[in-house]
């Protein structure tokens, strides 16, 4: 896609007005290398000038009524869903993701607002039964001005389920998108403050410098609260910057997904399944399957079921019809998969399809492309079984009883997502109880709806987003005793 990069250098918003930067920086087209678009390369003095907007735009946007809120989060998400395939398309030229996923996530975004706004309409508190002098109240109240930094493997829908529910809540935002895919996290910006925002609410600061960018923000006691979505290293560090200031820290960090498909299941959806989970935006997701169990007394019959639709999948370029796996997002990322199947191929494992780079026949398609991969063979000692790999190979491992696979799906550091395949309930239930994790799918490969609260445990991160959980996580509480 060609994007003319006089229209979009100008992508720092601050205080209601898109300025350019001192410089630029350069956004490409993963599947082609291409560079598709330059940007403006915002720094810390950006970053400040927003946050001072954003201290001032707080005393008024807190005030606004919430029904004044949700009606303008609802104007945005009808705006994005008139605009989906502009917008997907602009999602897939910077991410490489097929258009089909990216307009189902830019879809998924508007039914985020919506759903924020009604959660911020319900951000209720509560009265006590008055003692002897009177009652008590609990009033809920904005956290303040809020630092959203956004990664670019679902940089549409981790940068809105943010900012949703902080202006909801009452609170005002600084985006910082992901350096990689700053063009979507612009249109997006762009479509909501648009819908009625005052100038100060929603900000947003491009930057190929994240860390200093952030570390500016971060040693402001102004900022009163960080969200995260990204790698579990920078997650820590940004634990770590609260040590002279706290603040309110939400984490959505890495994940290290188990499936187990037990013999009782439907083992032809539970294929479909674990295969649409795996290679969704070519495994870069925090909630893709890392480790798939399947019971031993099932392994034969499953393995072709999975082969055949691993078989069905096509890689390509995201724009190309019938892609259904896009590129890596860059040379590092192909570097980790390369590593994870090295390791595991030298300690035994058998690559039953894929294994190496994909080879497109196209001298155009330059990016970072995987082959589907298929794993087994393996043990617990390999990379593969213990680090996120974000990309698409499967390992499959094979167990023999329930407790068994619950205490091996749960040794992990990580804590975000599971998946459980099996048609019987006892085992369903009894399963669900006894993994630790923060969302289980059952017979659901993509267990993410905006009712449920998303988020993990252990390294996966803290607080949620989503569900009435997400809205606590942008709201302080405060007691009131009145003596009447
Ligand atoms: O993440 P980073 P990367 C995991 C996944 C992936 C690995 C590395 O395993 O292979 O992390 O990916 C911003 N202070 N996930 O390098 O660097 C950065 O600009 C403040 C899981 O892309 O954490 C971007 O906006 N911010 C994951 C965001 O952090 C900083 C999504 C994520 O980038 C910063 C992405 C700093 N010092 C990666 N350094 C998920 N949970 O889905 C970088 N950033």
């Amino acid at each position: 896609m060609a994007v003319d990069p006089a229209e979009t250098s100008a992508t720092l918003l601050i205080d209601g007005e898109w300025r350019s930067g001192a410089s630029v920086f350069e956004v490409v087209d993963p599947a082609t290398l291409e560079v598709i678009a330059k940007v403006a390369d915002g720094g810390p003095d950006d970053a400040l000038a927003a946050l001072s907007a954003a201290v001032t735009a707080f005393r008024t946007w807190r005030e606004v009524p919430s029904e004044e809120r949700a009606a303008t989060l609802r104007r945005a998400a009808d705006r994005i869903r008139a605009e989906a395939d502009r917008l997907a398309a602009v999602l897939t030229a910077e991410n490489g993701k097929p258009l089909g996923e990216s307009r189902g996530e830019i879809l998924g975004t508007a039914r985020m607002l919506e759903w924020a706004a009604e959660e911020g309409r319900r951000a209720y508190g509560r009265v006590t039964p008055p003692n002897a002098a009177g009652p008590g109240l609990v009033m809920r109240e904005p956290v303040g001005p809020t630092l959203a930094i956004s990664p670019w493997n679902f940089p549409a829908s981790m940068l809105v389920r943010k900012l949703s529910l902080a202006l909801a809540a009452g609170c005002t935002v600084i985006a910082k998108p992901a350096e990689q895919t700053p063009l979507i996290a612009t249109e997006l910006i762009r479509i909501i403050a648009d819908a009625g925002l005052p100038p100060g609410a929603l900000q947003s600061i491009t930057t190929s410098r994240p860390a200093e960018v952030a570390g500016a923000l971060l040693a402001d006691p102004r900022l009163r609260k960080v969200t995260f979505t990204g790698s579990t290293e920078v997650g820590l560090s940004l634990i770590r910057s609260t040590d002279k200031h706290l603040r309110r820290t939400s984490l959505e960090l890495g994940g290290h997904s188990p499936a187990i498909v037990f013999d009782d299941a439907d083992l032809a959806a539970a294929a479909a399944g674990v295969v649409a989970t795996k290679f969704a935006n070519a495994g870069q997701s925090c909630i893709s399957i890392n480790r798939l169990f399947v019971q031993r007394t099932a392994l034969e019959e499953f393995l072709p079921l999975v082969l055949e639709r691993v078989a069905e999948l096509r890689v390509g370029h995201g724009t190309t019809t019938g892609t259904t796996v896009g590129p890596l997002i860059d040379f590092a990322g192909l570097d980790k998969v390369e590593r994870h199947v090295a390791d595991a191929r030298k300690r035994g494992a058998t690559v039953l399809t894929g294994g190496r780079r994909w080879e497109p026949g196209d001298a155009k398609l330059a990016g970072a492309f995987y082959e589907p991969t298929v794993l087994t063979g393996l043990d617990d000692s390999m990379l593969i079984s213990s680090e996120e790999t974000f990309g698409p190979v499967l390992p499959i491992y094979a167990f023999d009883d329930e407790d068994e696979v619950v205490e091996r799906a749960n040794a992990t550091d990580y804590g975000l997502a599971a998946y459980v395949y099996s048609n019987r309930m006892d085992r369903v239930l009894r399963t669900a109880d006894r993994l630790s994790f923060g969302l289980i799918g059952v017979n659901d490969p993509f267990p993410v709806r905006p009712e449920l609260p998303f988020g993990g445990i252990r390294n996966s991160g803290q607080e949620r987003e989503g569900g009435s959980e997400g809205i606590d996580a942008y709201l302080e509480t405060k007691s009131v005793s009145v003596k009447l």
